[in-house]
């Protein structure tokens, strides 16, 4: 799962990477602005895993994790005439967005608008989407039109329904709202897959309060379905994602931190992106696997290996929580918590699962 990092120039896209990767690039004028791509994997940190790892204390223990990419060179104007080539494509590529807005003051830190006005600015790159968007569905437009002139009556008959479509998200677009927002089945979602639509993707906006803590909710309104607004100290996170525990405890309390917002950020892009834990244990691993909402039993086979999704007969499946309740496998069997899943077994979250398969 991938998360694309944009903003304005200046915002603190990088500051904020740094703060959710621990990675220590290079922040300011340098950087602001130019087109370029980071990117890093990170942990979700998820006491459960800690949890299972002492009950098994296996040889591995692997995590969930989620991919950030810091990708800089947005500016208002970017989108006119389409977005091109290679920046289209990282961004069309991301399963969602992490939006950075400015609310921190700092004059030597310029703004590019030179006010600090965190809701203008979230509206400001929401614009450039929204027109990405409208320069993609005009061209497809084109383009189908074109084969319904040329081809008369012997059109493929996928070509009117994808104008329909089209023809919809135009007016949509035009009113200036976002493709998220509408409903799309399963099958129009495949066919327009290819086109990475950017106002289809969810969007986290992170409000980067520089160094003192504020109410977010005092500084953006953001009422997308699926989105939503946290505040994080995007410099002094920064900064805490360097030092040992020790030290950050010291460094927290001397700041009135109680909690660091960067692992809310990972907690929340993970609920964002719609997906899920469940865990497979043993003494030579324990690990967090991550599936969407809603996945089958064989789909979260597949997530570990296609041959197990392939070749699978059963789900072995007892709940996080009856475990730690239950004290060990061994009680749960003889409580009947144990049980054996088939093909339409919906996974939950925290589903420790083994899977029977034929090889
Ligand atoms: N005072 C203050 N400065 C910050 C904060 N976050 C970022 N900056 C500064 O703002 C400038 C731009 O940050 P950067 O992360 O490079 O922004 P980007 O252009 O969006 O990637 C750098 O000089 C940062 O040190 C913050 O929380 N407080
Ligand atoms: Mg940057």
């Amino acid at each position: 799962m991938r998360l694309g990092i944009i903003g304005l120039p200046n915002s603190g896209k990088t500051t904020i990477f740094n703060a959710l990767t621990g990675q220590t690039l290079p922040t300011g004028a340098a950087t602001s602005g130019q087109f370029e791509v980071h990117t890093a994997v990170v942990n979700v940190p998820d006491p459960r895993v800690d949890k299972l790892k002492s009950m098994y204390n296996p040889r591995k223990t692997v995590y969930a994790t989620v991919t950030y990419a810091d990708i800089g060179g947005l500016d208002k104007g970017i989108s006119e005439g389409g977005l091109k080539g290679q920046f289209r494509n990282e961004l069309g590529q991301v399963d969602g967005f992490v939006h950075v807005v400015r609310a921190f003051d700092d004059e030597t830190v310029p703004h590019p608008y030179e006010t600090v006005n965190p809701q203008r600015d979230l509206e400001t790159l929401d614009g450039e989407f929204l027109l990405a968007d409208l320069v993609t569905v005009e061209n497809r437009l084109e383009k189908l039109q074109a084969e319904m002139r040329v081809k008369g009556k012997n059109v493929d008959k996928a070509v009117p329904a994808e104008l329909e479509l089209m023809e919809k998200f135009k007016e949509h677009l035009e009113a200036e709202k976002p493709l998220f927002e509408l409903e799309i089945s399963p099958d129009q979602a495949k066919g327009i897959r290819g086109y990475n639509f950017l106002t289809l993707k969810p969007v986290l906006v992170v409000v980067n309060l520089g160094d003192e803590a504020k109410d977010v909710s005092k500084l953006v309104t953001y009422t997308r379905p699926g989105s939503s607004v946290v505040g994080l100290q995007g410099k002094i996170e920064a900064e805490l994602a360097q030092l040992e525990a020790d030290d950050a405890a010291m460094f927290m309390q001397e700041y009135g931190i109680t909690e660091l917002s960067a692992a809310k950020v990972i907690h929340l892009s993970y609920e964002l992106l719609a997906i899920q834990s469940f865990f497979t244990v043993g003494e030579d691993e324990v690990r967090a696997w991550s599936v969407a909402v809603g996945a089958t039993a064989p789909e979260a086979a597949g997530a570990i290996h296609s041959d197990l999704q392939k070749g699978f007969i059963r789900a072995e499946v007892m709940k996080y929580a009856d475990l730690i309740a239950g004290g060990s496998e061994a009680a749960l069997k003889a409580t009947g918590k144990f049980k054996l899943e088939g093909k339409e077994y919906i996974v939950q979250d925290g589903d420790i699962v083994h899977i029977r398969h034929n090889s």
